[in-house]
């Protein structure tokens, strides 16, 4: 084949993933419907940010800079379309944020021309991930996310030592962005920062979870709340746990807030992960609560157990056994959930506030002990005999 021929043939497989319908699947379990094909994948980034398309300096047609996977995308309703910033993390293991939009949200989705071009701090960032983004009532459009970079106190055959922290961007664009300084906190390491929506109390309020450690969160961990006064220096005094680890429960390990929480008449609903531990390994799943609408580090409502878990081909991926959410979005009451799987592709599932609203306050709350777990399920056995009889 001549490299005319091959580029053709790269090109046409290309764009027939790019517009490859996708279809909700069949399965509906009155909570959510999943979508039967990935929405964004390594697949998906265009050819030009791949290959070297010029014969001369590249006659074989090869991958120059590889895309090893696309994932926990932050989301948002922007002019018409939804916009995903996703993660993409190229061959060499540093990630990127790159916007791709899409007029229906389940399919079609589309990169810009280029990666989005995030400044740099005085302290550059080794690699950056997972941001959310979030319209807020101050006017700009605020950008969250995990930067990572190697522990300066690291012994020198240390290779491995990192530390985390929250990164902040803003825009009003998405083509123009303004790098602010790190959040500060006095809690060690962060990842998960999530910025409140409105303003509480005139200051700024954030999602955080403080962790002694890069993965492991040690006593710090928990799905915190924290104010500032400003976002151009952001700094959190003091942050109170507002849901925290528990033992024998989907976030015995850790947990942390996936998007901003959406406003709801009922209260705010938010989505989070919860990790525990198994003999395979660590194991990610996505769970709901809401809180008051007044006091949004209250919870008044939390399911137990899992909301959405790896199935089928999301169990297995670059971290196997993982779902990660760090956007969703709403509009005239629908709900379309962006999620990754085992750290390689994104998804997404539709719902309604109608339905995760139901979901989150009629499910009931984690019994914390078999015989409790056994006494739920009698109770609602024998409720529904008598509703049959
Ligand atoms: O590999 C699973 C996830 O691990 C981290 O999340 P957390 O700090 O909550 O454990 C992040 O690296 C995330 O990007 C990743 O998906």
């Amino acid at each position: 084949m001549t490299f005319a021929e091959k580029l053709l043939q790269l090109r046409e497989q290309h764009l027939q993933l790019l517009n490859r319908a996708n279809h909700p699947c069949k399965d509906d379990n009155g909570i959510y419907r999943r979508y039967e094909s990935p929405v964004l994948t390594a697949d998906h980034v265009p050819l030009e940010w791949r290959y070297d398309l010029n014969p001369i300096s590249n006659p074989y047609l090869q991958e120059r800079l590889g895309v090893n996977a696309v994932f926990n995308p932050g989301a948002i309703f922007w002019n018409g379309k939804i916009l995903l910033i996703a993660r993409v993390e190229g061959h060499d293991r540093k990630s990127f944020f790159a916007i791709a939009e899409s007029t229906s949200g389940t399919d079609n989705f589309r990169f810009w021309d280029e990666p989005l071009k995030l400044p740099e701090t005085q302290d550059p960032d080794t690699n950056v991930y997972d941001m959310r983004v979030v319209q807020h009532e101050d006017g700009w459009i605020y950008g969250t996310f995990c930067t990572e970079r190697k522990d300066p106190e690291a012994l020198e055959n240390d290779t491995v030592s990192a530390v985390a922290a929250c990164g902040i961007a803003r825009t009003k664009d998405f083509k123009n962005w303004e790098r602010l300084p790190d959040l500060i906190s006095h809690s060690g390491q962060q990842r998960n920062v999530v910025l409140h929506p409105e303003f509480v109390g005139g200051q700024y309020a954030l999602y955080t979870r403080p962790q002694d450690g890069f993965i492991q969160v040690g006593g710090g961990g928990g799905i915190a709340w924290g104010l500032t006064g400003s976002m151009e220096h952001a700094v959190v005094e003091e942050e109170k746990i507002i849901d925290q680890r528990l033992y024998h429960t989907i976030n015995e390990v850790k947990n942390g807030q996936g998007p901003a929480p959406l406003k709801t008449h009922s209260g705010w609903l938010h989505l989070a992960h919860g990790v525990r531990n198994t003999a395979a390994g660590l194991r990610y799943v996505l769970y709901l609560f809401l809180t008051d609408l007044e006091q949004p580090w209250k919870i008044i409502k939390k399911p137990g157990g899992h909301f959405m878990a790896p199935m089928g081909n999301e169990r297995v991926g670059d971290v196997s056994n993982v779902l990660f959410s760090n956007g969703w979005v709403e509009k005239d009451g629908e709900v379309l959930i962006y999620y990754a799987s085992s750290d390689t592709r994104v998804h997404v599932a539709r719902s309604t506030v109608a339905q995760l609203l139901d979901y989150v306050q009629s499910t009931p709350e984690d019994a914390m002990r078999s015989a409790a777990s056994v006494k739920q399920r009698l109770e609602l056995i024998r409720a529904n005999r008598r509703n049959l009889q």
